[in-house]
């Protein structure tokens, strides 16, 4: 495939790289992704009643079990190899950096280590009102169940309207400006600030590469658009880039 091969020869001359992901990267694992098809999320439940801070305080309880039924899905899933093939990336790399909006957990299962979670984790938890934060929850029939303080626990999570961790967008900041290639998967690029990521990158001189089955948002700032599933394209490109380096190390 013509674009593999543009895509590893960029890949192959970077040395810093940020891989970005959504919820298409998980969607071969068995979880659905928010905006495309009919088992999407969000054609099916409404996204301002269960991930927004005002849909939380109209119904806590709704909006907490709608958590425990997609942690119970997230915990029964596995990566695959496209989330193994970034983990593989990842040491090729003098820099790397991998920003997921993610919050299943999956690419750290995979092995990957300098990990931003955009978007928090549905495994950990804090209370709605002072932001304690509670790696398990209290056994009780409350629901949702109390922090020490008697506020509301709630997932750790980054719902519409409420602002992402600082230091992980300096992080995530800094990276970006600093990058030769920006490997973007499995996301639509219409959440920002994550959205606003790929261009941002390039006008800071980065090249962008895209993996997705869809036309996205970000596909008109791809340099290389590879149109495929991340399980496919992913162990495929990290293939070719190991053979290629392999082959600068012994020409002839
Ligand atoms: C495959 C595939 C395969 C399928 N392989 N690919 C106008 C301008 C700028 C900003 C705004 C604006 N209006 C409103 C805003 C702000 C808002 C926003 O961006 N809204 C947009 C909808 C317009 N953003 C926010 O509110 C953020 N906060 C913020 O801006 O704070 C500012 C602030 C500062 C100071 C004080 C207060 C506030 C927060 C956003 C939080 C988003 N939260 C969610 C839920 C997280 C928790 C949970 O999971 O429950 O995050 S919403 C949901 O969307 C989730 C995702 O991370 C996020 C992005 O979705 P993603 O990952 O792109 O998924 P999909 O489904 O959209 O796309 C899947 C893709 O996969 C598709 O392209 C498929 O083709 C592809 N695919 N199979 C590869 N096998």
């Amino acid at each position: 495939m013509q674009e593999l091969d543009r895509a590893t020869e960029i890949l192959a001359g970077a040395r810093r790289l940020v891989v970005t992901t959504g919820a298409g990267m998980s969607k071969e694992s068995g979880i659905p992704t928010f905006r495309e098809g009919p088992n999407a999320l969000w054609s099916n439940y409404n996204q301002e009643d269960l991930a927004t801070p005002e849909g939380f305080l109209r119904n806590p309880p709704l909006v907490w079990k709608w958590y425990v039924e997609r942690r119970k899905l997230m915990a029964k899933v596995s990566p695959h190899a496209g989330h193994i093939a970034i983990a593989e990336m990842e040491p090729l790399y003098s820099e790397f950096i991998l920003l997921t909006q993610n919050i299943d957990n999956l690419h750290r299962q995979a092995g990957s280590r300098n990990l931003v979670e955009l978007h928090g984790n549905i495994y950990r938890y804090k209370c709605f009102d002072n932001h304690h934060p509670a790696s398990s929850v209290p056994d009780t029939h409350e629901v949702p169940p109390r922090c020490v303080c008697g506020s509301y626990l709630r997932p750790d999570v980054v719902w519409f309207g409420e602002p992402l961790d600082p230091d992980n967008l300096d992080r995530a900041f800094a990276a970006l400006e600093s990058c030769d290639v920006i490997l973007v998967v499995g996301t639509s690029g219409i959440v920002y600030p994550a959205a606003g990521f790929p261009a941002l990158a390039k006008r800071a001189g980065a090249r962008v590469v895209e993996v997705n089955p869809e036309i996205t948002a970000v596909t008109a700032d791809a340099d290389v658009f590879i149109q495929a599933r991340a399980g496919e394209a992913l162990p495929a490109l990290v293939a070719r880039l190991r053979a290629h380096r392999a082959a600068r190390k012994s020409p002839g």
